[in-house]
């Protein structure tokens, strides 16, 4: 009883919070990508289609906001235009996991048919960026004519990211073109051999059966969504595709084999994974707010696939990621963290009081919500409350620092408080708020047993 006030206390304060920004976002930038949280005013950074609007409408609906969703709908209807320059070169990536993502899940959640037209209509100008080849490239414009570009070498996770989205499009508009591109993509990529095997570099080529040596294997920026792909994709596509779960086996058999750090004080209490030079199989004691998506991963993975030391893998990274906010100033997380190597070990040398705080190696936070993912699919996998209680240390955090008149922004310093950056990227309100508002929820909304969430938090429904 005593926990359930708490909950629910803990929601309604997620949920004032989320008003707060979108009121902001509503008051100075209606319709364009960002909100300006400090001074005011709007930013178009995501091809000026309304970033924010589109990226939050399923928030909108999971937290109950009818009234807004309904203002947020009629402005898809009646001004969401994605013809506004249609030689301008767009990001693929981010165009297919805020946009593409956003409108295919407000679908599933209230069957407005306008949202799927649109996405449709957006997944035929996403087909320009293959122009014959079996990668994409990652930069797309809608008019046809204005793709005539051959890049030879694509971004790891710009090219396995897309997965979900088209599958998805494919399965609601019964037209199997998008889906066959994604498949290809990852026969593809699966086909492929390297050093660190099922570990891919941040560059990749088209075509079968390459070979890659002597790379640089993370599971940050420029990769990680492509991990989480695999097994997600395997998921939707209700496991058929078996060679994904082959695949996405091999690759973390070598995250456990040549990435894991653990402190050399013996405590096996977190751990990070380092980035391994794949010739020397040397690793740098780095670890990007980025990879903290992969505890969630690893949870996931450990409950489908069977693989109970991904679940211990899974924890240990999550509480690395909680520590980083822990022991900073203002609590928030940054960008990346750096560790000191012991001398002959391959673990680093910690003393976890001061240790993240002085070994920041980038200071800012964008507002990313890559550790609140992790220890809230940790939370429905396991049940342990106390990842509610991290997470609500975040969220408390993010209030007194990050909060501002109109809505949330970025720090530039999160040893700094009052460093704001003046920025609130769209996936503050498509992912961060929303997973604090699922973390104090019951486990009957979004439902991991009905939905697959795409790398952007955008719910998709498994049928
Ligand atoms: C989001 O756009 C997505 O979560 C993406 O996978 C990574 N970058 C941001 C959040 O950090
Ligand atoms: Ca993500």
């Amino acid at each position: 009883q005593q926990d359930r006030v708490e909950r629910e206390g803990r929601l309604k304060a997620v949920r004032d919070g989320f008003e707060h920004a979108w009121s902001g976002y509503k008051k100075h930038a209606w319709g364009h990508d960002e909100v300006r949280p400090v001074s005011g005013g709007y930013r178009n950074q995501f091809n000026g289609w309304g970033a924010t609007m589109i990226d939050s409408l399923d928030t909108l609906v999971i937290m109950g906001f009818n009234k807004e969703f309904d203002e947020a709908l009629e402005w898809v209807k009646t001004s969401f235009n994605m013809r506004k320059d249609t030689t301008a070169q767009l990001q693929f990536f981010e165009t297919i996991i805020r946009y593409l993502g956003g409108l295919l899940s407000a679908y599933d959640l209230t069957g407005e048919k306008v949202l799927l037209d649109k996405a449709e209509e957006l997944g035929n100008y996403m087909l320009n960026a293959f122009q014959g080849r079996i990668m994409p490239d990652g930069r797309v414009a809608v008019a046809e004519s204005a793709n005539r570009n051959s890049p030879n070498s694509f971004v790891l996770a710009e090219v396995g990211t897309i997965q979900l989205e088209f599958s998805r499009l494919s399965m609601l508009t019964k037209n199997p073109i998008y889906d066959q591109k994604a498949q290809k993509i990852f026969e593809a990529l699966g086909s492929a051999t390297s050093d660190l095997p099922g570990l891919l570099p941040s560059y990749v080529q088209d075509g079968m059966g390459r070979h890659y040596s002597n790379y640089r294997a993370t599971v940050g920026g420029m990769v990680d969504s492509y991990y989480e792909y695999l097994l997600k994709e395997w998921i939707l596509l209700d496991g058929k595709p078996t060679q994904y779960k082959e695949t996405f086996e091999k690759s973390v058999n070598s995250m456990h084999k040549y990435m894991v750090m653990t402190p050399d004080n013996g405590s096996k209490e977190y751990a990070i994974l380092g980035a391994v030079s794949s010739g020397t199989k040397d690793v740098d004691a780095d670890m990007e707010h980025l990879a903290c998506f992969i505890a969630g991963s690893l949870a996931m993975s450990s409950k489908y696939y069977d693989r109970p030391d991904d679940m211990i893998l899974a924890k240990q990274v999550a509480e690395g990621c909680y520590l980083g906010y822990h022991h900073s100033v203002t609590g928030i997380g940054p960008e990346a963290m750096k560790f000191h190597k012991g001398r002959e070990s391959k673990t680093f040398v910690a003393n976890p009081q001061t240790f993240y705080a002085r070994e920041i190696s980038r200071s800012e936070y964008i507002l990313r919500p890559e550790t609140l993912e992790s220890l809230w699919i940790l939370y429905r996998l396991t049940g342990e409350k106390k990842y509610q209680d991290q997470a609500w240390e975040i969220f408390q955090s993010l209030e007194k620092s990050c909060r501002t008149n109109i809505a949330y922004s970025g720090l530039k310093d999160v040893n700094r408080p009052g460093s704001h950056d003046d920025k609130m990227e769209s996936f503050f309100l498509a992912e961060t708020m929303k997973y604090l508002y699922l973390m104090f929820s019951t486990p009957d909304v979004i439902s991991l047993d009905n939905f697959v969430l795409n790398t952007e938090a955008h719910p998709f429904r498994r049928t």
